[in-house]
């Protein structure tokens, strides 16, 4: 397996050659990790890692630690078998979510890493009774993966199940801010064409959506092999059972990166204001016209945005959504925990002397 393959490219590679391989260190890419165990891809195979003792002394935060699409830095142990993490390579593009802990009554916010340098992101929902797909978790995820850094596609699975895919896709479509949007079927035979054209060779692909969606059935479908458990979605809630508990990549054979996520049901947002501006973009062409210039679009007169939903043009639950991720991602900054205040906080500026 070359690193190609793997997905480098030319920014991690003058990272890599500046600070690392006068090391003796070696690249190698995240594929898997669960409880701190984790399995790392390069030119030389596939190897069990962990992070070194120096690694884990200098990490702060969760988000310091190695997830699934990582650059990392190794160096293989005497034994060949394992291999130790010394480096993270910065990011290119990162999915972060917030994880909400309560600690007396205090809550903290931190960020929670999903995936690394992704390069697109299907956004799956499944059109089996309308159960599985919601417009507004849809925005959720179109903010995630804008703010990340990555390209969303919206895929609409199990279309073979729904006499209304044409018009669920039309309804994506509207909110999707120009995002393409697929309706496929990915257990008939040919049902995955339409996302062919995404996968290439040396591209990251991260599949998220609740879990049942049929993200594993599609990797297995695109790349024509069963390289990733699927289960039954069961009767009485229409969730999948959670066959995969962690996120797992796979390099498949025609070219290509897949990874495939364990159901992510309600994302939190943890950054990315303007991703937000992004998804909701005719709100922001709307909110031009209002006439103040930090209209809340809550009442206020002269409103562009209260007077588009008055004639239709704009659905309220647009709005309701918009103003609840720019709340979200309020909260998350303001709740942001102590670790990550130290990290952020700018150093304080000298006194000015008295005159
Ligand atoms: N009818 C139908 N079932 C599907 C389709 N895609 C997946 N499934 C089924 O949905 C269930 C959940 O799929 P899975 O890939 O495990 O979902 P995941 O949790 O998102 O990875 C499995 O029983 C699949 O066989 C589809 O396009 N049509
Ligand atoms: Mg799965
Ligand atoms: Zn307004």
């Amino acid at each position: 397996m070359t690193l190609e393959t793997l997905g480098w490219s030319d920014y991690f590679s003058q990272i890599f050659s500046s600070e690392y391989a006068d090391k003796g260190l070696m690249a190698a890419r995240v594929s898997r990790n669960s409880k701190q165990i984790y399995h790392v891809l390069c030119e030389e195979g596939s190897f069990v890692a962990r992070v070194s003792g120096n690694f884990r002394h200098r990490a702060r935060l969760s988000s310091d630690y190695p997830v699934v699409g990582d650059w990392v830095a190794i160096r293989l142990k005497p034994d060949g078998l394992e291999a130790e993490i010394r480096e993270l390579l910065p990011r290119q593009t990162v999915f972060s979510r917030q994880a909400v802990s309560a600690s007396g009554t205090e809550s903290k916010s931190s960020e929670q890493v999903i995936a690394a340098n992704v390069d697109m992101a299907f956004l799956v929902a499944s059109l089996d009774g309308g159960r599985g797909f919601s417009l507004r978790r849809l925005e959720r995820y179109l903010t995630l993966t804008r703010n990340s850094g990555a390209q969303p596609v919206v895929v609409l699975n199990k279309a073979d199940l729904s006499e209304a895919a044409d018009r669920a896709a039309d309804e994506a479509r509207k909110i999707a801010a120009g995002a393409p949007v697929h309706t496929v079927s990915a257990l008939e035979k040919g049902g995955v064409e339409p996302l062919r054209q995404y996968v290439r060779e040396a591209m990251t692909l991260v599949l998220l959506g609740p879990s049942g969606s049929g993200k594993s059935t599609i990797i297995n479908s695109i790349a024509g092999a069963d390289l990733m458990r699927t289960s039954e979605v069961r009767k009485t809630d229409a969730r999948g059972r959670h066959t995969t508990t962690w996120s797992e990549m796979t390099v498949i054979e025609s070219g290509g990166i897949l990874i495939d996520t364990p159901g992510l049901r309600d994302v939190q947002l943890w950054s990315g204001d303007t991703a937000v501006d992004e998804t909701f973009a005719e709100l922001r062409e709307l909110a031009r016209k209002c006439r103040f210039r930090d209209c809340k679009h809550s009442g206020e007169p002269g409103c562009a945005v209260a007077a588009a939903i008055e004639s239709g043009e704009v659905e309220e639950e647009r709005l309701v959504s918009f103003k609840k991720q720019k709340e979200e991602i309020a909260g998350a900054l303001r709740r942001r925990d102590h670790g990550e205040k130290l990290k952020h906080v700018q150093p304080p500026r000298p006194r000015r002397k008295k005159k």
